[in-house]
């Protein structure tokens, strides 16, 4: 009995570190909700990272080996507190690249703030008793340890932590072949492996992943991407030149979601200037937003290059001198001018770098506007639009102008700016100051397009509209549910049918008009503007939405549509999009997930090794 007691004298500090970090990390898992989320199978990885972490600090002595499990003890605790709060908004856990973007990006605080949740500081509360407990110890004397059990306790935390973690890695391997590599899904690895795991495997990722982009692609690989970007070039004959020699203006509107297009509350139209517009354009209805973690950036990535976002950070940051094949570029190269507007900082999401890679001529900033009204973040929607007028008027024709809004961002929290809306019941909720601002940025895309044909531009230009991404996040699931009169909580399947931004083309004489259901994405824009004004179509990832027969839509986590089924990577699951039920995956199915993951890794490669340049280079 003396034994023991001296035993957990001289160890208390490591057995508080690997009791307390065990139900940290287990209720953080439980919080990532997951269908399949279970303790039992958790708890071996989990506690096999603990034990390496414990292995290092039985060989320091005990005053080093205390301090080193406290400043374990606290940075797991930050990454827990930090990843619940990014995983609130971006559905997604944080990064090495991500954090590299946060950085650079000096986070947009509002909507930090906003997800920030103080019952997330229970996971501190340990910090209180610890210290005064621990140093009840750590001066006294007797309990040092002799080197031979420090060894063997090293032994065998180390073994049990190795063997444990060998398998657990090896299992979601076979499971999800290429997933740790890809790291194409990073919630799922942390629902299967634990939170440290996968930010000891990010860390290793990040590492290696700078090294091998120093090392070149092999040249088979090269050549496989190569067949693939000429196979998927299409032949197009619809509408093919039908904008030729027009002007494009191209809007991004912020946090846009399809579910508002002719939607109401309380008997109005909460869109009634996009209802008209999507009757007078092309709409379609039926487009998924792609953006992984670059949020808006990737938006418009996607939208100007036609390749998938980065898979962890932003491709704005992490690739910005890179040559891309870009849509401002295709169009220079045509004779066009070429020009981005958005009121914000210039330096925000890294544009002042990477628009000029892009080829934009000119790209108006907040310090080329008159910052005369706020409504959120900054610049309100009303006076951008007011002052681009005439920034559009100064420019040469023909041009693409690429216009980015601002004032309909998360979490909407200036309700007051955003003029008289009755939200009714959902007053004062995060939806119902969603209503209420993109009401407010519609009323102003109502009056610029109005401005746009009174000025006669719009008779010489093809109008490109459609959102960024999603504007409810899934923890304020509830709120949309009651609205869309669905039950609560959705499944998986009905949620991710959901995530859909509205796209509508706008011809000048509107002789082409009407609602297109295909299956489409945001990597579909670029091809589709090619052939609408014969520009050269290489190297696009995309399909061009007036001629491509294939329907497949790829998202970043690994998941994607054909229009039928819906594979969702989070939990490895196929559905039947005509009764939402679950089916087993088939040779064809299991094919489908295949080329996804191999389109995914294609558009890695071609960013990570900079092969459009190679590419570019070769074909002159
Ligand atoms: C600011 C705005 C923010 O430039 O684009 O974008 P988001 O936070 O939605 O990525
Ligand atoms: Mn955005």
């Amino acid at each position: 009995m003396d034994k023991i007691n001296t035993f957990i004298r001289t160890y208390i500090d490591l057995i508080l570190y690997i009791t307390l970090m065990l139900i940290k990390v287990i209720i953080y898992g439980s919080e990532m909700r997951a269908e399949y989320f279970s303790y039992t199978s958790l708890f071996s990885p989990v506690l096999a990272s603990l034990l390496f972490l414990a292995a290092i600090s039985v060989i320091l002595n005990r005053k080093k080996r205390i301090g080193f499990l406290y400043i374990c003890n606290l940075l797991i605790t930050l990454f827990i507190i930090g990843d619940l709060t990014y995983f609130r908004y971006f559905k997604d856990v944080i990064s090495i690249p991500i954090l590299i973007s946060g950085l650079q990006l000096g986070a947009v605080k509002s909507s930090v703030a906003s997800l920030f949740k103080f019952t997330d500081l229970i996971y501190a509360a340990d910090f209180i008793f610890i210290l005064p407990l621990v140093n009840r110890y750590k001066y006294k004397n007797g309990l040092d340890v002799r080197k031979s059990l420090s060894f063997s306790l090293f032994l065998v935390f180390f073994v049990i932590g190795l063997s444990i973690n060998v398998k657990a890695f090896y299992s979601l391997s076979k499971e999800q072949p290429r997933l740790l590599s890809t790291m194409y899904n990073k919630v799922y690895i942390v629902r299967k492996l634990g939170i440290l795991n996968y930010h000891f495997l990010d860390f290793y990722n990040s590492m290696y992943s700078s090294i091998n982009r120093r090392i070149p692609v092999s040249k088979t690989k090269e050549a496989e991407i190569k067949t693939f970007l000429q196979n998927n070039s299409t032949n197009t004959y619809n509408l093919s030149g039908a904008a030729q020699g027009k002007n494009l203006i191209m809007i991004q509107v912020e946090a846009l979601q399809d579910f508002t297009i002719n939607s109401k509350i309380n008997g109005q139209e909460i869109t009634p200037n996009l209802n008209k517009w999507a009757t007078r354009s092309v709409y379609f209805n039926n487009m998924y937003y792609q953006i992984a973690a670059g949020g808006t950036s990737d938006a418009e990535f996607m939208t100007n290059n036609s390749l998938y976002p980065a898979p962890s950070g932003s491709a704005y940051f992490l690739y910005s001198s890179n040559e891309f094949n870009s849509m401002p570029k295709n169009f220079k190269a045509s004779g066009y001018n070429t020009a981005a507007f958005h009121g914000y900082r210039e330096t925000f999401w890294n544009r002042n770098v990477i628009y000029k890679q892009f080829g934009f001529n000119n790209y108006y900033n907040e310090n080329d506007y008159n910052i005369d009204d706020n409504v959120g973040l900054g610049l309100s929607d009303k006076s951008f639009f007011n002052q681009s007028i005439d920034k559009l008027k100064s420019l040469n024709s023909p041009y693409y102008a690429f216009l980015i809004t601002l004032s309909s961002h998360f979490p909407y929290d200036d309700p007051s700016k955003y003029g008289d809306f009755n939200v009714g019941a959902y007053e004062g909720s995060l939806l119902g100051d969603y209503l209420k601002a993109i009401h407010y940025t519609d009323v102003q895309l109502g009056m610029f397009l109005d401005k746009l044909d009174s000025e006669g531009i719009l008779k010489d230009s093809v109008v490109v509209l459609y959102g960024d991404h999603y504007a409810i996040t899934r923890n304020h699931e509830k709120e949309l549910s009651q609205f869309l009169n669905k039950t609560s909580p959705m499944s998986d399947i009905e949620w991710a049918k959901l995530q859909k931004i509205p796209m509508m083309i706008h011809f000048p004489d509107e002789s082409i008009k009407g609602v297109n259901s295909i299956n489409a994405g945001q990597m579909d824009i670029y091809p589709t503007i090619c052939n609408l004004f014969n520009l050269p179509s290489k190297n696009l990832m995309g399909k061009d939405l007036f001629n491509s027969e294939q329907k497949n839509v790829v998202f970043r986590d690994g998941s994607f549509t054909d229009g039928n089924y819906y594979y969702l990577s989070q939990t490895d699951t196929f559905y039947d999009m005509s009764t939402n039920k679950k089916v087993e995956e088939n040779e064809d199915l299991k094919n489908k997930k295949e080329n996804a993951i191999n389109q995914l890794e294609y558009s890695d490669a071609i960013l990570k090794h900079n092969l459009l340049k190679k590419f570019e280079s070769s074909s002159d």
